[in-house]
């Protein structure tokens, strides 16, 4: 054997760097499901069984094209449990002269790639990830001397680069961004088109009973499992969705019904990110729909700058800021996440729908994230860490350079403004008014404080005094403090008090 080319459970594209100059004649592929990457965090069942499937299929496809292919699965007796250990009993049974391997998307396998060579006495190449629109360097070159790292200025110039919804040096429609345009309310639209669940076939059933029997404790359930596992049957869910669901992206974006999970979301991000389905691909596609005249500008403009724009952003924010960025906790936040993260058992409907749909299909959409169990964990100052490690675990779309930023930067402010500029903290208004969530609670959204009350009503006003220190310098909360200064002193003691009873239930595990 010349090479021994390791593809990881997150790297299943022909395109493939560490794939560019393999000679099916003279080198190997390994892939291995492996223990250590099951458990890092214990991964919902979904996730594990999606990723497992849709490498087996990879496999099948790169024998397709000739290759031989070294697939080691989990139940495998000699399976020896890590990636690492995977690659030792490889080396040892082929002997190749090199090892080569595309970069990983995690810090944590990153760094321990970058000791193999001296661990296995042999050569490791390590290739750049060119799946991404950014590479590192360029990221940094844009990062550095910047005091902000503005989101939109950085969409801008993969606009530019990408030549995406431009007419020449001018952006289409004459402004970069149509989110004025976007983010209305709930509403139920019974004619909207039901998403498609892929069946399994047998691959994909001798994993999810393999799934079942090993990781019986993880979080989730598989019987609503209807993810694609090949990239045919990715680009068919694509090829759905911008005929479908694109056109009303942009008005249904920040919406929330308790009566549809979906919407009118991609549910493309689980594919993209493992590499069935190529980001800048897809752009392309939805730009096309937009020059059909099938979908408007700021529908197709909101979704490619979710692409191009934040998850570029993201992974450029989380390499550049790593291994730092994990543990920053700007805010101080120290409490343990309640039991009902895992069971959904709660009265608040928002977090049980949510935490429900999030059992049921692994997937939430961005402003269930954001503005639900998000907006809890930031407003009740959960730890961070204990809050990243959550959302690794329950999302088949989750691996950490595209979800920690989100977690720890967007959501919980715990970096102290890299990524934004504020944090989002809301009270139950804002999710009266996106969603219908609220109607079936047994807490009600008008009330304020006392017996009763939203939580996050208490929450939102005690968040900014407990943060006053930290955040009423910040110009972006100017508004909500100066209401919070207007209050009555018996006004601002009641919402202390009701919080203060609010979580003092929750960190004695009783049902709130
Ligand atoms: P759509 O809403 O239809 O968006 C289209 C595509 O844009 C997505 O497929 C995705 O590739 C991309 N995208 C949209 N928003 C973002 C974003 N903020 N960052 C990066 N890419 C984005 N996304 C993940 O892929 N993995 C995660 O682990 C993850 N964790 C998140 C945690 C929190 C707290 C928040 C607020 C967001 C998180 N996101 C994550 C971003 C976003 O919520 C998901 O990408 C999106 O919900 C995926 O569903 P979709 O394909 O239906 O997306
Ligand atoms: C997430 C995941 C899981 C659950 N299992 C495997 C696996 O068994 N083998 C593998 O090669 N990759 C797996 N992955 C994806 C890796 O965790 C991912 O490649 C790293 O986190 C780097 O992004
Ligand atoms: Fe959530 Fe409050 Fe509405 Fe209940 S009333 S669903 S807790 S926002």
């Amino acid at each position: 054997t010349r090479h021994l080319i390791l593809v990881l459970g997150d790297q299943l594209s022909l395109t493939l760097t560490s794939l560019a100059d393999a000679d099916p004649a003279r080198d190997v592929v390994l892939m291995a499901e492996v223990l250590q990457e099951a458990t890092y965090v214990r991964h919902h069942k979904q996730k594990i069984a999606f990723i497992f499937s849709a490498m087996r299929h990879f496999a099948d496809e790169l024998r397709g094209k000739g290759f031989d292919v070294r697939y080691v699965t989990l139940d495998d007796p000699d399976n020896a449990g890590s990636l690492g250990a995977e690659v030792v009993r490889a080396v040892e049974a082929l002997r190749p002269q090199a090892v080569i391997v595309t970069e990983a998307g995690e810090w944590r396998l990153m760094e321990e790639m970058r000791g193999w060579r001296q661990d296995f006495g042999l050569p490791v190449e390590i290739r750049p990830d060119d799946r991404f629109l950014c590479s590192h360097a360029e990221f940094r070159h844009w990062a550095a001397g910047r005091r902000e790292l503005t989101m939109e200025f950085f969409y801008r110039e993969m606009r530019r680069k990408t030549g995406l919804l431009m007419e020449g040096e001018q952006p289409a429609g004459g402004r970069w961004n149509f989110d004025a345009e976007n983010r209305k309310p709930a509403s139920p639209d019974l004619l909207r088109p039901k998403r498609r669940r892929i069946e399994p076939d047998a691959v994909t059933r001798a994993v999810l009973a393999m799934v079942e029997a090993r990781f019986p404790d993880h979080i989730g359930r598989l019987d609503h499992f209807g993810f694609a596992v090949t990239r045919a049957e990715a680009e068919a869910l694509q090829e759905a969705f911008l005929e479908n669901h694109l056109s009303q992206f942009g008005a249904t974006q920040d919406a929330m019904l308790a009566s549809d999970p979906f919407l009118n979301h991609a549910l493309l991000s689980f594919y993209i990110n493992i590499g069935l389905l190529d980001p800048l691909a897809v752009c392309r596609a939805a730009e096309r729909v937009w020059l059909e005249g099938r979908a408007p500008l700021n529908a197709v403009e909101g979704f490619i700058r979710q692409i191009i724009g934040w998850r570029e952003y993201v992974r450029g924010v989380y390499w550049l800021k790593m291994p730092a960025y994990r543990d920053s906790n700007f805010l101080e936040a120290s409490r343990a996440l309640p039991a009902f993260f895992w069971t959904a058992q709660t009265d608040m409907a928002c977090l049980s729908t949510v935490i429900g749909e999030t059992i049921d299909h692994a997937y939430a959409h961005h402003i269930q994230r954001l503005m639900v169990t998000g907006n809890f964990a930031l407003l009740a100052g959960l730890l961070p860490q204990a809050v990243h490690e959550w959302y690794l675990e329950v999302y088949a779309d989750a691996y950490e350079w595209v979800e920690l930023p989100n977690v720890i930067g967007m959501s919980l402010f715990a970096d102290g403004g890299v990524l934004g500029s504020k944090p989002y903290a809301a009270s139950g208004n804002y999710i009266s008014k996106m969603s219908d969530y609220c109607r079936t609670c047994r807490y009600d959204v008008k009330v304020k404080t006392g017996e009763g009350a939203c939580p996050f009503n208490t929450l939102y006003w005690d968040f900014l005094d407990r943060n006053g220190e930290k955040l009423a310098g910040n110009h972006r909360l100017a508004q909500p403090y100066a209401t919070w200064r207007r209050m009555s002193e018996a006004q601002r003691q009641a919402y202390r008090q009701s919080a203060a009873r609010f979580l003092a239930r929750l960190d004695a595990g009783e049902r709130v």
